[in-house]
């Protein structure tokens, strides 16, 4: 499906037939060039970066890429092709057509979700706003901005849904958007994980990895939805997601590598004096960033899950792939409760556990991409395993929020907490020293010290390609 390119806001979904429409987001659309002049990346507005656009939404049409100076970059709203005769396909309507239009009794529900996952997507634009300048190459500045030009196009994704479907309502929480604040004690971001700080890249890469990660569950369970426009929106939204990730992946793999290559040429593990950061502080970052994203998935009784999937508004991760009645009303699922110093599985009602069922199949994810990084290790032939912590250490939300729990899943004291913690997530010192290893690297085809080049460039353009250019 082609994207209408000749109007003022690129989009798929006949913007020009629908005047109240096409003049709230014109509308909009200055104050979000406010806000990214304001909040997007520092420094580097007026400078070219090679950049991925998409201008249409089928398989090839996307991935077009070009220089663009970031604050003309053609924001616009697309949404993944329409499926023939789809049906709502679980919960109370299943079978019946899939919702083209808001239904009343769900407005309020409805909005509440798209509010959520629009407020994440400016959020980490906002936390990742000065990365830029101490990049550790012009490949990595990059993919920087790719990520950070795609989340605001999410948050323009999520605009068009509250502008569209939810009237004068819908009006006021696109302007509230662009009001709140990463951090900010008065106005913070909605959900735990996009309130915290991403000072280094070590926490760009882990972010990338573990918090985009949960984007790409809630998306795909969003993705489910009986409401016919989430779901296509969101379908779209996944295919950029994927590259999110990506970065995640292959930038703590080059940290690994790095880390792995000088512990072998100058046989030791202190590889702290050699300018890279070492497995254990890899481990602290992995263990910090896994238990705030494993909290964005809410808690592990929750009838908000419920309900949603009754109501058909928010499904399952692969729901159409799943072999059971997709009503789950009689249901059970194993959960874990706290049980003398450790955790035993119980049965809840798969209704009410559905966030515990959406964790599990994210910690699965995770889990496999944490086990391709420990191949790097071995292949250096160096005696480490990174390892995902247990679900219940350091949890702010759910039932294990009020527990102290060591990373091998034994609830400790007090006590003991105050004594190990400084062993299992990162220090001030810790922190200190990363910060210190992010000098920039700006020259052509350069990479720091403490990553090794990625193994091949963006788009086949070769590692030493022109990235960003003045
Ligand atoms: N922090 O029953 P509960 C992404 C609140 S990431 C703060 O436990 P529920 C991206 C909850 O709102 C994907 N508050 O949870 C990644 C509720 O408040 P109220 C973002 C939290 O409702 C990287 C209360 O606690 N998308 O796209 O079942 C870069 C009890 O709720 C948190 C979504 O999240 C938290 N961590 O589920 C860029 C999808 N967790 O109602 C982008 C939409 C819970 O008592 N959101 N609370 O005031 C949802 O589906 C649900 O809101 C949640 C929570 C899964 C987040």
């Amino acid at each position: 499906m082609a994207i209408d390119y000749n109007s003022r806001i690129p989009n798929n979904v006949n913007l020009s037939d629908n005047r109240r429409l096409q003049r709230a987001l014109e509308e909009w659309q200055p104050k979000f060039l406010d806000w990214w002049g304001d909040m997007g990346p520092a420094g580097f507005q007026a400078r070219e970066a090679y950049l991925r656009t998409a201008i249409s939404v089928d398989s090839q049409g996307w991935a077009h890429f070009d220089y663009v100076k970031m604050p003309d970059y053609r924001w616009g709203i697309f949404l993944a092709e329409p499926e023939a005769d789809r049906k709502v396909n679980f919960g109370d309507h299943k079978g019946e057509a899939a919702w083209q239009e808001v239904p009343g009794e769900y407005r309020g529900v409805l909005r509440r979700l798209i509010v959520t996952q629009g407020d994440t997507e400016p959020a980490s634009v906002e936390q990742q706003r000065l990365l830029g300048q101490t990049c550790p190459s012009l490949y990595d500045m990059r993919n920087l901005f790719q990520v950070n030009v795609e989340e605001g196009r999410h948050l323009w994704a999520m605009v068009y849904l509250l502008d569209a479907y939810f009237g004068r309502d819908g009006r006021e929480e696109a302007e509230a958007l662009l009001q709140r604040r990463s951090g900010d004690d008065d106005k913070p971001r909605i959900l735990g994980a996009f309130n915290e700080a991403t000072p280094d890249w070590l926490s760009f890469f882990m972010f990338t990895f573990f918090t985009d990660r949960d984007g790409k569950f809630q998306l795909a369970s969003l993705a489910e939805s009986g409401f016919d426009p989430l779901s296509r929106t969101c379908r779209f939204m996944l295919t950029e997601e994927a590259h999110h990730m990506f970065v995640g992946e292959t930038g703590i793999s080059r940290v690994i590598q790095r880390t792995c290559e000088i512990m072998r040429d100058f046989k030791t593990d202190d590889v702290r004096k050699h300018g890279a950061i070492d497995l254990p502080t890899l481990q602290k970052y992995l263990n910090f960033h896994f238990s705030v994203s494993v909290d964005l998935f809410g808690s592990e009784i929750s009838t908000n899950a419920a309900n949603y999937y009754t109501m058909g508004i928010k499904g399952r991760f692969d729901e159409t792939r799943i072999g059971d009645d997709h009503k789950l009303t009689d249901a059970s699922y194993k959960v874990l409760e706290a049980h003398g110093d450790g955790f035993r599985e119980v049965e809840a009602s798969a209704l009410t556990a559905l966030n515990e069922r959406l964790r599990d199949d994210y910690v699965a994810d995770c889990a496999r991409g944490v086990m391709r990084w420990n191949q790097i290790i071995k292949r250096h032939g160096i005696d480490f395993e990174l390892k995902l912590p247990h679900r219940a250490f350091h949890r702010q939300i759910g039932q294990f929020a009020e527990l102290k729990v060591s990373p091998e899943g034994k609830i400790v004291s007090q006590a003991e907490w105050d004594a190990r913690h400084h062993d299992w997530l990162p220090t001030e010192d810790d922190r200190l020293f990363v910060i210190s290893l992010m000098k920039p690297v700006t020259e052509i085809g350069k990479y720091a010290g403490w990553i090794a080049p990625p193994a091949r460039g963006i788009n086949n353009q070769p590692v030493d390609f022109e990235y960003v250019r003045a």
